[in-house]
């Protein structure tokens, strides 16, 4: 095929080629709020996964650590509940690295030899990065990912006979999304989906019996400050993307546990009057001392509020899998 080649002149009063759009437009939307909030999403450049990766081995932070505890014991029950005694085919939302996937992969191809495994991500280059591994650990595998948005839409080529889908939302992903939101993103999945298709929902639960708020707080605050440099890390990536000149040292890490919305609450909190200029968007923002910009929501659900969520959303519950100590549960729902 030829190649063709198209000469653009360079033409500056067009925005820099390479910073996204999207980045531009949700910072100066979350900067002119007020309270001011930046969306989570932006956590996760190269650093910020780095960082994340970090935070699922502190010992504050049970999530992970509880929710793969939950997949070692029961992945094989899981499976087979999820596939009603047909093959099961495989797809998650935003996979990330995938690694408590593999053991769900696992019992899967224990359970039927060959698995297709779909992920779904919009970052291109950890979508590679986690099939490529995965092909390499579970060669039964066969990956088949799908660079999207999961939020605006999903399309999924259709099952064969004697197939079903299993969609997979774990690590609480969930929890970032407001509840209006949740059920808005879950509709959207069944839809995308075909009657007697699975999905299993991890969700961090909210505080009762055995589980407390500081044990809550801690998971989001932790001794060696790793998360609070995973907070900041989103001001030091406007600082290097978009040429803007936030002095990390005048802003706090703050979490807060919101009771009425039962969600931990990220904040970046301004330690003195300052303005700060960002030259990509030709803009400046001021801050007031204490002044906050939240960074993110992590919504937890009772057992009963989460399959209130998944059946509102057009799922039945089907089960539910709980740790020991009630920290974490992983439900299986079917689309209706
Ligand atoms: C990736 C959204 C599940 O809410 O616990 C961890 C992100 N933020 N520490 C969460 C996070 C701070 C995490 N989720």
């Amino acid at each position: 095929m030829a190649t063709v080649t198209t000469e653009i002149p360079a033409c500056r009063t067009h925005p820099e080629p390479g910073i996204s759009q999207s980045l531009l437009a949700a910072v100066r939307e979350g900067l002119s709020k007020d309270p001011k909030q930046l969306p989570p999403w932006l956590f996760y450049d190269a650093a910020g996964s780095i960082l994340f990766d970090r935070i699922t081995h502190l010992p504050e932070y049970y999530l992970t650590r509880v929710e793969r505890g939950i997949f070692e014991r029961c992945a094989a029950e899981m499976i087979a509940a999820a596939a009603h005694g047909d093959r099961l085919r495989m797809m998650e939302l935003g996979a990330g690295s995938a690694d408590k996937t593999r053991l769900l992969l696992a019992a899967a191809c224990h359970y039927q030899e060959q698995v297709r495994y779909q992920p779904v991500d919009v970052s291109a280059s950890a979508l590679q990065t986690a099939c490529d591994r995965l092909e390499l650990e579970l060669p039964s595998v066969a990956t088949d990912p799908l660079v999207a948005d999961y939020t605006s839409g999903l399309f999924l080529d259709p099952c064969l006979p004697g197939e079903r889908r299993l969609a997979l939302f774990i690590g609480s992903s969930i929890g970032n999304f407001d509840p209006d939101a949740a059920l808005h993103l879950l509709s959207r999945l069944r839809d995308a989906l075909s009657p007697g298709d699975g999905l299993l929902l991890g969700v961090d639960l909210a505080p009762a019996n055995g589980k407390t708020i500081p044990q809550l707080i801690a998971a989001y605050d932790d001794r060696q400050g790793v998360t609070a440099q995973f907070n900041k890390n989103m001001l030091a990536r406007l600082n290097r993307e978009l040429g803007a000149n936030f002095d990390l040292d005048k802003f706090r890490h703050q979490i807060r546990w919101n009771r009425e919305e039962s969600r931990i609450e990220m904040h970046l909190e301004s330690l003195a009057p300052q303005t700060v200029s960002i030259a990509a968007l030709g803009q400046s923002f001021d801050f007031a001392p204490a002044e906050t910009i939240h960074t993110e929501n992590s919504h937890k659900y009772r057992v009963g509020e989460a399959e209130a969520l998944l059946s509102a959303a057009g799922f039945n519950p089907e089960r539910r899998w709980i740790d020991a100590e009630g920290l974490f549960a992983v439900h299986l729902a079917s689309r209706s």
